[in-house]
């Protein structure tokens, strides 16, 4: 595991003006589908790796679900400093009423995980972070459109995982991503959606669609996930930002894992102290992934981290 310098943005939920829509009656069916959790024994966590079992759970639960949860892979105390670091930077965006970045890790689970669904060596080409802000005083909480981040004509088939850190337990309370399992394959792909990528609230699934598949399938579920735990997401799943009603500040570290076949042109920007870290990791066998990397200086990055684009300014489409 390294702590990396990265070019990615924390997206202050706060500042990011999504059309408000009146939310979904739903109906209430009996049973709400959760999501997989994978709990790795001390011996795959020490051994930074699932054994088969866990490992067939935890591609099953991405094929059938577009999720699963690995929980008590991350150590606490890499969550705890870059949490400090993440919030204050949070604080300071909030404070200019922008969006805004930060520092990573790679995770050997995940990255395991994520070769196993998209063949080896996934392209990670995005690193960044959503930020659920606590409801400034007399602000009503908001909450995202139901969305998919594939909001281009994709692959039909897996190309692309999110994987997704919180930094501390995640739950309903404090804006736990809503998510739709089941809603990455046949459900129509941009036809279900509405917006172009590009506009500010891109991929936002229409309204009537949203209504059948509560009728067919029940409601979505906001889970609780535990701090430690890495969330992979198939990119094309439907899924939405949700109120903080909490007053502590919920980060949530995000990278994009693509197939090696998938062409999409973005790369990562890293300072230069980095590149040893993941040429250390690259040498032993343990960073699995391709990692194109514009290379700054030290003092590039930290001047340019907090002043990068948000969000959907990024592009997930590849080269024709
Ligand atoms: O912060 C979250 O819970 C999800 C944010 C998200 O999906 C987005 O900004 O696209
Ligand atoms: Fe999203």
């Amino acid at each position: 595991m390294s702590i990396t310098l990265c070019r990615g943005q924390v997206l202050l939920r706060a500042c990011r003006a999504f059309s408000q829509r009146p939310l979904l009656q739903l109906r209430s069916l009996s049973s709400q589908r959760l999501p997989q959790v994978v709990r790795p024994s001390a011996e795959e966590v020490k051994n930074s790796r699932l054994n088969e079992r866990n490992l067939e759970i935890a591609v099953r639960g991405v094929h059938l679900d577009g999720l699963v949860v690995v929980e008590d892979v991350v150590p606490h105390h890499y969550l705890d400093s870059l949490n400090i670091k993440m919030v204050e930077d949070a604080r300071i965006l909030q404070a200019r009423g922008e969006d805004g970045p930060f520092n990573y890790n790679v995770d050997p689970i995940a990255t395991q995980i994520t070769s196993a669904v998209l063949g080896p060596r996934p392209k990670w080409t995005f690193c960044s972070g959503n930020t659920a802000m606590p409801p400034v005083p007399g602000g009503a909480p908001q909450r995202q459109p139901v969305h998919a981040d594939a909001d281009f004509a994709h692959p039909e088939h897996p190309f692309a995982l999110v994987v997704n850190v919180p930094l501390i337990d995640m739950t309903p309370h404090n804006g736990s991503t809503e998510v739709w399992l089941g809603t990455h394959t046949g459900t129509g792909g941009i036809e279900a959606q509405e917006g172009a990528h590009g506009e500010r609230a891109s991929g936002r699934i229409k309204q009537d669609i949203l209504a059948k598949r509560v009728a067919t399938h029940g409601p979505p579920v906001q889970p609780n996930i535990k701090k430690g735990s890495v969330v992979i997401r198939d990119l094309r799943l439907w899924h939405a930002g949700m109120p903080n009603r909490s007053e502590e500040v919920r980060v949530m570290l995000a990278q994009i894992h693509f197939a090696s076949w998938y062409r999409n042109p973005m790369r990562l920007e890293f300072a230069e102290d980095v590149k040893p870290i993941l040429e250390g990791l690259e040498s032993r066998g343990e960073l699995g992934l391709e990692a194109p990397t514009n290379w700054v200086s030290k003092q590039q990055a930290i001047d340019g981290y907090l002043n990068r684009a948000f969000g959907n300014a990024y592009d997930f489409n590849q080269a024709p």
